[in-house]
């Protein structure tokens, strides 16, 4: 008997979305709860982590709560090992694929500080710097975008994997022009990550899912 599967995260894409999109390409259903911010504190105390995206597994008449997204995005994979998502017989695309996760998380690492920053001034000046020509933030995405395969996806083909969906959704965000002083078009210097968003968007699945939001 397959697992109940319930997702809570805020109503943002951000560290869910990738999640989202697993289960979607998986073919899994799940509860999708968008938490209020009302909600917020109270959840808290009940997370493992006190932090969201938590994905609560009732399976035998037992329940528990994951955290932690990149684990959480595994285990939905291996729920479908027949999607692709996270090619666990085949150590090196399996490698591959988490280098590509670990670097997503050394991208949020050189931004998320800012979104601390309360000095409205120097946070713009500071994702602009990062964003610049040869800011870290843009070194960096362009070592990723090297490690891609040129048709887009990390492994290629036409199946995404879980990494696939961790860095389309950084690159949402970095893009979203949610985070003043990063120029939505800043992504679009990186050509295969922009393959990699276009293949991922024209995904049957994925066009779906958007279709309904
Ligand atoms: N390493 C965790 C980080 C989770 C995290 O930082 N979640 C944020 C939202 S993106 C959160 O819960 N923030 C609210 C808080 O810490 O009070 C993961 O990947 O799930």
């Amino acid at each position: 008997m397959a697992p109940t599967l319930k997702l809570t995260y805020f109503d943002i894409r951000a560290r869910a979305e990738s999640i989202r999109l697993a289960l979607t390409i998986a073919g899994i259903p799940f509860e999708d709860v968008r938490l209020p911010r009302s909600e917020w504190p109270a959840f808290k105390e009940k997370t493992p982590y006190g932090q969201v995206p938590t994905l609560e597994i009732t399976e035998n008449g037992q329940t528990f709560m994951a955290a932690q997204s990149e684990a959480i995005l595994r285990y939905v994979a291996r729920l479908a090992p027949e999607s692709g998502l996270y090619p666990v017989e085949d150590p090196l695309k399996a490698l591959r694929v988490d280098e590509i996760l670990n670097a997503c998380e050394d991208l949020g690492k050189k931004i998320s500080p800012t979104m601390r920053e309360p000095d409205a001034e120097k946070k713009v000046k500071t994702r602009q710097e990062l964003t610049g020509p040869e800011g870290e933030l843009t070194v960096f995405t362009k070592k990723i975008n090297a490690r891609l395969d040129p048709s887009g996806y990390v492994l290629g083909g036409d199946k995404p994997t879980i990494a696939d969906l961790e860095l389309n959704g950084a690159m949402w965000w970095m893009s979203s022009g949610l985070l003043d002083g990063v120029d939505p078009a800043w992504v679009n210097q990186f050509d295969r990550i922009c393959k990699l968003r276009d293949k991922l968007a024209a995904h049957p699945k994925v066009k779906e899912w958007y279709s309904k939001k």
